[in-house]
This record gives C-alpha cells, structure tokens and sequence, in this order.
C-alpha cells in the first residue's frame, strides 16, 4: 500500500523539488546554509559584473573562479549580488521560495551556492523522491493532509480494529458480509487506494491482468455492483467459483427466493454467489462451466458444459446449458434421464417453479434448484449432494466455477 500511496507523490515531490519552483522548506534552509558560508568565497577583482547575471558565466575572473573552488564555493557568492545592489531582504524572500527562481539554479537571484549545501540540499531532495515523501515542497496545509492521510491508512494496515476498518472502506462491495476477514481479499488495496483501474469483470480477467493467485477478490461484472468471489486460478485461467459446498457443510440451503438471488454463506468456505450476480457475469461473455465433485469414496471428478447461461429474474434464473464433456456424468441435460435440469427455472422454498404438480420439490428436498419434477442432480443442499451418475446423496463435496471461452489456451 505505501509504494503505491508514495508512487503518487514521487512525480509531484521530485518535480517541484528539482525544479526548485516553489522554494519549499528544504530549499531554504539549502540556501540560508549556502549563505552564511559565502563569506569563505573570494571578493572580486573586477565588479563589472551585470546585474542579475549569473557569477558562473559573468566577468569573475578565473583566478577568483579557482580561489572560490578551492574553498568549497562553486561560483561568485553574494558579492555579485551585492555588488548588483540586491538587497539582502530579496535573498531572504528568495530564501522563502515566494516570488524567486530556483535556489542555486543558475537564475538572475540568489544564484549563491555552496557546494556542500547544495550536495546536502540535493541529497535531500533526492532521499525524499526515493522514498516518495512529498513533505519536501509541501507547504503546512499539505503536510497536516499527508499526516492524517498517513495516520489513516495506518490505522487500516497497522490497527487491531483492521478488519472493520477495512469494512468501512470497502462498504460498496455488495456481498461483503460474505467474507469472514476482509483483509483476506486480495485486491483490498486496489479499491481502498481508488488505483485499480478498471475494476475486472471476473476471474480470468484478474488473471490476465497478473493475479496468479486463488482467493477472494473484488470484481464488479457489467451492470453490477463490486462484489467479492472466491477465484481459482489454474495457471492458465482464472475460474470464477459460483457455488461451494461440503457433505458437513454449516449451512441449510434452505432460503427464500431473495436470499438465493443476492447469495449467502462464507465466500472462503460454503456459499452460493447469488442468481443475480450469476447471471450478470454469464451475460457478458462466452462462459463454459466445470463442475468439480468428490465422490463418496474421495474421487475427484468433474463435468463440464461448454456453454453456461443463467437467464435474468424475469425468467426465473432459467438455466441454459451446452454440450458436456467430462468424467463425472451428465446429469444435468442428459435426456434419458427422468428429470432435465437444462432449461429450467429455478425454484426455491417460497418460489415454485418446478414441473411437478404435487409439490414444491425445494420444499421436499431442500435447497433451491433447477428443480425438474424433481431432480437427478442437487448439489444445494444440507448432507445430501446428489449427482444421479456419480453419487446417490453422497458427495463429499462440490465446486462450481465458471470462465470464459478462450481459443487460444489449449491447458485446463
Ligand atoms: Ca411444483
């Protein structure tokens, strides 16, 4: 976070630093030291000197130049100055920055300089661009803001309080409560500072733009709010998990119609993303689905549809599913079966829209589904993950992730 936060400031510290324009407070003192050593500079032999020309390239002759060099001074001091009738107040107002060119800069003013304080003033000047620390041309107004800047983001990476201070600063993200421990987003820094810029629409983007790592991030899908989700990067994509569930899971899956739309569980553990934000993010782009399942005897298994589409609230999250391929069985649009998920709505314990004239199968069964009449597969529920060529009620563990279609990464 501070390299970032000084990276701002360096350009604008180094600029007026090196340019000396607006006289900070390192510039004085360089020149009020410059001054009082310039008594150890030669008097001149000739005082033709122009006014406001500078010593260096004026009429001092080159045994004053050499005599001023042996000790230490680089040009004509303030002899010439003085010479040029300047008035010391005029040395001290250049002092002060307001109406002078650059100290020492070789300027029709206070072109004095001393080559150790100006050695001392440059040095500062350039410790202070390396580490970005801007107080070197900043006037007391900008300091007081740098310090409580300063102490902000401290009390954000340094304080006990960090994750409700983290909280606070990231209140637009929709489904924070979602997260446990927010400091475990892995782009906080991105939104707390405003520099990620845009924000990534998904997974794969994060990984295309270099995050390498699975976790939590903050995306923010077209027509979406920024939300955090769990993304698993394999080291050629970035799969943007949607659903996330254990045999022992903590939770019941069984919800209303609402809560299944804007998700619920803990993002680093078991949840459901929420209908909305999953159809949002699957009507941007091209996106194949994999769903990955451990079985009762531990297997990991997976079945993947090259398309997968999840339709707005007006159409009842309907789902919409391409063709399979994988390991694990179709069980989702394999039309031998009893029961077709592809293309149904999705029904929940207070919406039903299901085919079976008896029931409300969520209420039967449990979780919200894309209930048939009712189902070969649930994966949204408590203690009972069904996959109908897999597991009969059994699965230890389910995963659903999606990304886009890319034609040309060839490993998944
Ligand atoms: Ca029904």
């Amino acid at each position: 976070m501070s390299s970032r936060s000084h990276g701002k400031g360096a350009g604008g510290g180094g600029g007026e630093g090196g340019g000396g324009g607006r006289g900070g407070w390192s510039a004085a003192s360089a020149a009020s030291v410059a001054a009082s050593r310039c008594h150890l500079c030669p008097l001149p032999q000739s005082l033709n000197v122009p006014r406001g020309q500078p010593a260096s390239t004026g009429g001092a002759p080159a045994s004053d130049r050499a005599l001023a060099a042996s000790q230490n001074c680089e040009c004509g001091c303030a002899w010439h100055r003085a010479q040029a009738g300047a008035k010391a107040s005029e040395v001290a107002v250049a002092a002060r920055g307001a109406p002078s060119t650059a100290i020492g800069g070789g300027g029709s003013k206070s072109h004095c300089t001393n080559k150790n304080a100006t050695a001392a003033a440059a040095i500062f000047v350039c410790v202070c661009g390396l580490f970005q620390i801007s107080t070197c041309t900043m006037y007391p107004h900008q300091i007081l803001l740098a310090i409580l800047a300063f102490i902000s983001l401290s009390r954000v990476t340094n304080s006990e309080d960090v994750d409700a201070a983290l909280r606070k600063q990231l209140k637009e993200v929709a489904n924070l409560e979602m997260v446990q421990n927010a400091s475990e987003i892995m782009n906080w820094r991105d939104l707390v500072l405003r520099s990620a810029i845009p924000y990534m629409r998904d997974c794969d983007e994060m990984f295309q733009a270099g995050h390498r790592e699975s976790g939590l991030y903050i995306i923010r899908p077209d027509n979406a709010r920024k939300l955090v989700v769990q993304c698993y990067m394999d080291g050629c994509n970035g799969w943007t998990v949607i659903q996330h569930n254990t045999h022992d899971t903590e939770i019941t899956w069984s919800e209303t119609w609402t809560t299944y739309k804007y998700g619920f569980g803990n993002l680093e553990a078991d949840h459901w993303l929420g209908n909305e934000y999953i159809s949002l993010i699957t009507q941007q782009k091209w996106y194949k689905v994999r769903i990955r399942l451990v079985d009762a005897d531990g297997n990991h298994k997976y079945a993947e549809y090259d398309s997968f589409v999840l339709q707005n609230e007006d159409n009842g999250y309907a789902l919409k599913l391409g063709t399979y391929e994988g390991n694990a069985g179709d069980s989702l649009s394999n039309s031998r079966l009893k029961n077709m998920h592809d293309n149904m709505k999705f029904s929940c314990k207070n919406q039903d829209n299901d085919r079976s004239t008896l029931d409300n199968c969520a209420n039967v069964h449990g979780g919200g589904w894309w209930y048939d009449n009712c189902f070969n597969a649930q994966l949204n529920r408590k203690g009972g993950l069904h996959w109908s060529t897999l597991c009969e009620e059994n699965c230890r563990r389910s995963v659903i992730m999606l990304k886009p279609i890319h034609m040309y990464c060839t490993r998944v």
